[in-house]
């Protein structure tokens, strides 16, 4: 039935991305990037904030949460119909690299995100001498997801590296889903 219903969706080609990561990841920034937005007036977000991006005919309804810890148990609130969850990780935060990782980990056997496909980005990648995909691979134990299919990304919110490219992946994987139902 879920399926059916997501199947509807990706149809007309509506998205629903969640946007979630530890507060001060970057999430806030990357949107306003995306959307060719001043990106030096970011503030932590202690809400949501929904954003709509249109990308090859695609509709993506982007929801950026706040992720500041005493925020992060509102994160429930937003699961529901998510097609694709967008994890953001601070390459330069290497102290919280497994606070980071749980936290990820605690999404993934949620029910409501089961048929959510997951993309991870490593943000900050400008910054010299931030953690490399090898690191956050590892350090968030991506591999040994099995349950959603997954990716990650190196991107810098302030460059705009691989923002593109991370849409793109998200229709590309909202086409082969249609294709196999
Ligand atoms: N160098 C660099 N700094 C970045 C990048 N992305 C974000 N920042 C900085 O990181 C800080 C946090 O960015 P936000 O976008 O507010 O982070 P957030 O994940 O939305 O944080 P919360 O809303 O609290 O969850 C800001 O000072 C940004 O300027 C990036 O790619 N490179
Ligand atoms: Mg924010």
């Amino acid at each position: 039935m879920l399926s059916i219903l997501r199947k509807a969706r990706l149809k007309d080609k509506e998205m629903r991305i969640l946007m979630l990561g530890l507060d001060n990841a970057g999430k806030t920034t990357i949107v306003k990037k995306i959307m060719n937005e001043d990106v030096n007036s970011v503030s932590p977000t202690l809400g949501f904030i929904i954003r709509t991006i249109e990308y090859e005919g695609y509709k993506l309804n982007i929801w950026d949460v706040g992720g500041q810890k005493t925020l992060r148990t509102y994160w429930k609130n937003y699961f529901e119909k998510t097609d694709t969850l967008i994890w953001v990780v601070d390459a330069t935060d290497r102290e919280r690299l497994d606070d980071c990782r749980k936290e990820l980990m605690g999404l993934l056997v949620e029910e409501r995100l089961m048929g959510a496909s997951l993309l991870v980005f490593k943000n900050k990648s400008d910054v010299a001498g931030s953690m490399s995909e090898e690191d956050i691979r590892m350090g968030l134990q991506l591999d040994s997801i099995k349950t959603h299919k997954w990716t990650i990304m190196p991107c810098s919110a302030m460059t705009g590296l691989n923002l593109q490219q991370g849409l793109q992946w998200i229709v590309q994987d909202a086409r082969d889903r249609l294709f196999l139902y």
